[in-house]
């Protein structure tokens, strides 16, 4: 198989409303999605990546960047295999350090044109014949506010929605007291923290009284490289600790659970560098006993869609960030939306790739540039 052309168009959605986390606020999301061509077939993907590097270094520019002067070549003049054409793209890549979210890009989108071209879900390709499920586990992860009540408000509104659990984001000065008003106002509800990387060392001692809060998980308090020091934390709170930026790949991720860094994994293959890192995460937890949920990072349908299908893999059994199109987008770019059912689930589609429509005329609404690669 020859990929023929590679579409990349950048966009910009305004969010329904503001989204601040520990490192800063995103009101526009700022997103690349990637279009493979091959005879007659294309396949979607979306990058992880924003407009500023608030969550890694990786942004926009830099995702463009490398698929544009680095990977295009190879991939426009080569012959991919019609079957595994995604894991040999993604085996490829390997020999390019970093990057993980161009290189997930790349293979997220051929991962789509084989579900496409075989007729089948591209959750039948992640799953690998393992059984999966037909619907996935809604949780809400909810921005830092100024206003408690605003973040009461945002709250009730979740719990009213049906969301599963709802994940508060905190950071230096919006942690303790906000969340004992939480639990003050909302009782036992299923609550978790994400710190983004927002403490240090030094605040250790802060981070242990959270520990009698009852928290589902503590997601990532420290910086990514400071596998020590999550450790720490955990020896001393029986609050899992969960890694978000810490697991950058399978091997860091399986020194990081035997260092006792953390108890929970969330996988984002974005993150990771594609679907097989993400799988390769999932099956290494799976055979430690050590529970995973999908991440989120804001994406519009092409992404959300891609994560929904790896979420049906056996041991995402943990609520996933993976919210109703509406929480995010007046208007998502998928035809039809994303969905919560009564039971807080979103439904896996059953159609070819990942299964809805990507609307032409909502990618030219919030097109920002726009360029077709060729051989
Ligand atoms: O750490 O999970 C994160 C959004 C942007 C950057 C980082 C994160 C997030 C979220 C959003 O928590 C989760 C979602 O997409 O619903
Ligand atoms: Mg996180």
């Amino acid at each position: 198989m020859r990929i023929e052309a590679i579409d990349l168009i950048h966009i910009s959605i305004p969010l329904v409303s503001p989204f601040r986390i520990s490192r800063g606020v995103i009101s526009d999301r700022h997103m690349l999605l990637v279009r493979v061509h091959s005879e007659g077939a294309f396949g979607w993907a979306e990058a992880g990546a924003d407009l500023l590097p608030l969550y890694t270094y990786e942004t926009v520019g830099t995702v463009r960047h490398v698929i544009a002067d680095l990977f295009a070549e190879e991939i426009l003049g080569r012959d991919w295999p019609d079957e595994g054409g995604a894991l040999a793209v993604a085996e490829h890549h390997g020999k390019w350090p970093w990057h993980p979210m161009a290189k997930a890009a790349i293979e997220e989108a051929f991962w789509d044109l084989e579900a496409r071209r075989r007729g089948v879900p591209v959750a039948e390709l992640y799953s690998g014949g393992r059984p999966t499920r037909d619907r996935v586990e809604v949780g809400i992860s909810l921005g830092i506010q100024d206003e408690f009540e605003v973040l009461a408000e945002q709250i009730e509104k979740a719990l009213a929605d049906g969301y599963r659990r709802i994940k508060l984001k905190i950071a230096r000065g919006h942690d303790l007291a906000v969340l004992r008003s939480v639990r003050d106002r909302f009782g036992d509800i299923p609550l978790m923290v994400d710190a983004n990387c927002g403490y240090t060392s030094e605040d250790m001692d802060l981070l242990v009284e959270l520990d009698d809060l009852g928290l589902v998980m503590i997601e990532q308090p420290f910086e990514y490289d400071e596998l020590e020091t999550h450790a720490a934390l955990q020896s001393r709170i029986d609050t899992p600790i969960c890694l978000d930026e810490s697991a950058k790949s399978p091997a860091i991720t399986a020194r990081a659970l035997d260092m006792g860094a953390a108890r929970i994994i969330n996988i984002k293959c974005s993150r990771l560098g594609g679907r097989a890192a993400g799988i390769a995460v999932h099956d290494l937890c799976e055979e430690r006993g050590v529970p995973v949920w999908c991440g989120g990072m804001l994406e519009a349908g092409v992404g959300r869609l891609h994560n929904v299908a790896v979420a049906t893999l056996p041991n995402f059994t943990m609520s996933n960030d993976l919210s109703a199109s509406r929480r995010y987008w007046k208007r998502d770019i998928i035809d039809p939306e994303v969905e919560l059912d009564a039971d807080g689930c979103v439904a896996v589609p059953t159609g070819p790739g990942i299964g809805h429509t990507v609307r032409d005329d909502l990618l030219e609404r919030y097109q920002v540039a726009r360029e077709t690669l060729r051989p």
